[in-house]
């Protein structure tokens, strides 16, 4: 099985850690996506990593369906529910976590391009999907130890690797001097847990 992935892609870091966290052997293959030989549109037509070649050559994409598929590889450390209300609560911390990270790369695309271009009204926009989605992240957490029937689950995966890459994009931002991780107290505590694992620490993206 190999992965194609990018080192900040959030998704395909979420991919990673699964991977990790279940002691699943992927090879991995980084790609530059703006290589015109890049990989992944032979495999995705979407043009998106991650995505999981396996051995036969089927391609599995994008990380929802991946990471469902090494969950189901081994029973070790499952990280899906098989209740089923359980996973459709982890499935859900999933969505918004992953959306949180849709609108981050969103806001962080229009910055990219020319200034004359850029559309305020759109990073704005999409930058309070990010406020929003943070905030309702923060209040579900409240003090709980872990997302969901206290057990570290897919759920916690993925907001790890969703507040990740928003610390690595907008790490200076303030708001009235406040920094996320005192807008968000439930989430930043949280976060510190998370990143002490090995599976977060050999994943890190890269400023
Ligand atoms: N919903 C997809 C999102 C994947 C995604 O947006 N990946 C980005 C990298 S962070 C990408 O490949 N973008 C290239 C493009 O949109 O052309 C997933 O969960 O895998």
């Amino acid at each position: 099985m190999q992965l194609l992935y990018t080192v900040n892609s959030p998704y395909a870091r979420k991919v990673r850690i699964v991977a990790l966290e279940k002691h699943v052997d992927i090879a991995l293959n980084e790609v530059v996506l703006s290589d015109p030989d890049c990989p992944v549109r032979q495999h995705n037509p979407l043009g998106k990593v991650p995505v999981l070649v396996l051995d036969d050559g089927e391609a599995l994409y994008d990380s929802r369906v991946i990471v469902e598929y090494l969950d189901h590889r081994t029973p070790l450390a499952q990280l899906i529910p098989h209740d089923h209300l359980a996973k459709i609560k982890v499935r859900r911390w999933e969505a918004l976590a992953d959306g949180v990270c849709d609108a981050a790369v969103a806001v962080v695309m229009e910055q990219r391009k020319p200034e004359v271009q850029q559309s305020q009204t759109q990073i704005d926009k999409q930058m309070s999907k990010v406020m929003q989605g943070l905030a309702v992240l923060d209040a579900d957490l409240l003090k709980k130890k872990w997302c969901v029937n206290e057990t570290f689950s897919l759920a916690d995966i993925a907001l790890g690797c969703s507040l990740a890459y928003f610390d690595l994009r907008f790490k200076q931002l303030r708001w009235e001097g406040k920094t996320w991780q005192d807008k968000f107290p439930n989430l930043a505590k949280h976060y510190n847990v998370l990143i002490k694992r090995p599976s977060f620490k050999q994943t890190m993206p890269t400023p």
